[in-house]
């Protein structure tokens, strides 16, 4: 096998292999060319090419999803490293295992006015879990220093807390030399972090079930989640205690009879004079970010006596102003013991919420079969009929993701979300990564427009996968400043929040040979789903731009929420 003939170059790349990394995606340069040669030519990594790095970085974190394992990013010096960022802080609040390699001048040339040369070290470092500048091979110590730097920097990366790490490479030239690799497991040592399965002890048991047995109105609420079997599992169990509510939104993968899926569209329904009724004594928490910023206000208005957070992550995250205890176990294992707990309450509030639900979801549906008019909604409740079964449903921020909530969540469907810094930047990127990894089943995103325009770099490179497809709403800008309240009391409503615009993606797919489809009409958006949704092995992705009336869609969605009031 031939390889870099930096020595550093190829005991980073083995002991990455040796630590479970098996893919990189990679940006073209010159300062990061002995990575390049040394990923490219190992048997073990697949290399993927994307020369935007931020789009690169985007990708990486899709696949990095959806594989739950590392997966790493490869870019030159100076400015490429920095257009990572807006990944690696989606990656540090969703916890997804990046491993960050960028390429650097040595040391001694950062700041002299070389070209493609900024200050790298620790560069991203409000959003990274560990940050390294290897040494060069010239360096006392060296193969001791970097394959502890490089333990550490993957135990951070993927151990019970997982998150993005950066593997800052400083090369000095000659950056093109090769030789047949030398390197074997005897040049590097991993050291491996045993970390304990934590559980609670007898005494803290006690102390919970004490505070649970007491409490009349238990809510529990799953925020962003990978799917999850076992916690699955032991929620539904849980759910038969009619004193216990548990909320979840679709984006946290648990799906299930007893749960209240469409928190937004119940919470619609709370008079004010029922708020005490619906509010919970004890909060327990579990997953990642919530969508629903009605919930949030509920919960933070509401008098919570308890509130356990349940996860090993952000310990001290207190959401709701309420938290109590921050308990680092697996949320299934504490859901777990949780079941085994006495039940003394013979309160009905679970069971109330999930009335209240049911009967809105009849409501919901009754306001569907009077055919409304084309606008966002309408084309979202028609969209979610279409999802293939079994399939991967990519959602863009914003109001996408907050329509999708509007809809109860269908079992074979994975719901996926940039929602750790819910930005707009690199939602079709991410979708094409998870899209490449997961080949053999339907991938759909769903996009504004602004998301889509913004990151449509995503569709400039070789690797678009033939398994994705992407509806893009244009309702000619961003239409979430027309939903929430504030951007409309001001002159800047049109020009400086919704950025209104009559741009169209026709020739931006056409330029990186995307199969273009339009539709104006629900029937539009009916006809055509059949050649949308036609597989074609050495296809590429397709791209469904579908147009909404701008001025329509708030008086829609109000008029829905009306109509399902209780
Ligand atoms: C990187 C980034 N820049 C700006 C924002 C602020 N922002 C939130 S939503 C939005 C507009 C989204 O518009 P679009 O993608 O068309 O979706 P729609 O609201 O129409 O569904 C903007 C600019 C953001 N979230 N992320």
């Amino acid at each position: 096998m031939k390889s870099s003939a930096k020595k550093e170059v190829q005991i980073t790349v083995a002991q990455c292999v040796a630590m479970g990394m098996k893919h990189v995606v990679v940006s073209p340069g010159s300062r990061n060319a002995p990575m390049i040669i040394a990923l490219n030519q190992h048997p073990k990594i697949e290399t993927i090419v994307i020369p935007d790095e931020r789009s690169a970085a985007f990708y990486a974190l899709g696949m990095a999803q959806q594989l739950n394992a590392p997966v790493g990013i490869l870019c030159t010096s100076g400015s490429a490293a920095l257009n990572y960022y807006p990944a690696i802080a989606e990656a540090f609040y969703q916890q997804i295992p990046l491993i960050v390699f960028t390429a650097d001048r040595p040391k001694s040339w950062v700041n002299q006015g070389d070209g493609q040369t900024i200050d790298q070290d620790n560069v991203f470092k409000n959003h990274i879990r560990y940050s390294i500048t290897i040494p060069e091979s010239t360096a006392e110590n060296f193969e001791w220093v970097l394959s502890r730097e490089l333990s550490t920097a993957f135990h951070y990366a993927n151990g019970n807390v997982k998150g993005p790490v950066h593997i800052n490479l400083p090369f000095s030239e000659p950056l093109y030399l090769q030789t047949e690799a030398t390197v074997t497991e005897t040049d590097f040592k991993i050291i491996e972090v045993l970390e304990p399965n934590n559980s609670l002890s007898n005494s803290q048991k006690q102390k919970l079930e004490k505070i649970w047995s007491q409490s009349d109105k238990k809510m529990i609420i799953c925020g962003q989640l990978n799917p999850d079997i076992a916690l699955l599992t032991e929620l539904k169990a849980l759910a038969a205690d009619p004193s216990v509510a548990i909320l979840v939104e679709n984006t946290s993968n648990l799906v299930d009879y007893g749960f209240i899926h469409c928190i937004d569209r119940t919470l619609n329904s709370i008079s004010k004079e029922e708020i005490e009724a619906f509010s919970p004594d004890l909060l327990i928490t579990i997953g990642g970010a919530v969508v629903s910023k009605r919930i949030k206000t509920f919960l933070r208005n509401a008098n919570i006596s308890h509130h356990w957070k349940i996860g090993f992550d952000f310990l001290f995250m207190d959401t709701y102003q309420s938290m109590t205890q921050s308990i680092p176990v697996k949320p299934s294992d504490f859901i777990h013991e949780v079941t085994h707990f006495k039940r003394e309450s013979d309160s009905t509030f679970g069971a109330r919420w999930k009335q209240k639900d049911f009967l809105i979801q009849e409501k919901a549906n009754h306001y569907f079969e009077q055919n409304p008019a084309h606008g966002d909604l309408t084309v979202f409740h028609t969209l979610l009929d279409y999802i293939p079964e079994t399939s991967h449903l990519h959602m863009a921020n914003s109001s996408v993701v907050r329509y999708c909530q509007l809809f109860d969540p269908i079992r074979s469907i994975n719901y996926w979300c940039n929602r750790g810094t819910s930005g707009i930047d690199g939602s079709t990127s991410t979708a094409a990564g998870a899209a490449l990894i997961k080949s053999e089943t339907w991938h759909t995103l769903i996009s504004g427009d602004v998301s889509f325009f913004y990151d449509s770099n995503a569709l400039w490179n070789k690797v678009l996968p033939p398994n994705l497809r992407v509806f893009m709403i244009n309702n000619a800008g961003g239409g979430i400043f027309k939903i929430i309240p504030g951007p409309n009391t001001t002159e800047e409503l049109e020009d400086f929040f919704v950025f209104k615009h009559d741009f169209s993606a026709e020739h931006i797919c056409k330029g990186f040979q995307v199969d273009y489809f339009k539709a104006e009409s629900l029937a539009e958006i009916e006809s055509q789903m059949e050649a949308f949704y036609t597989f074609e092995e050495d296809g590429r992705a397709k791209v469904m731009e579908i147009f909404t009336p701008s001025e329509l869609n708030h008086e829609q969605l109000e008029g829905f929420f009306k109509e399902i009031k209780l």
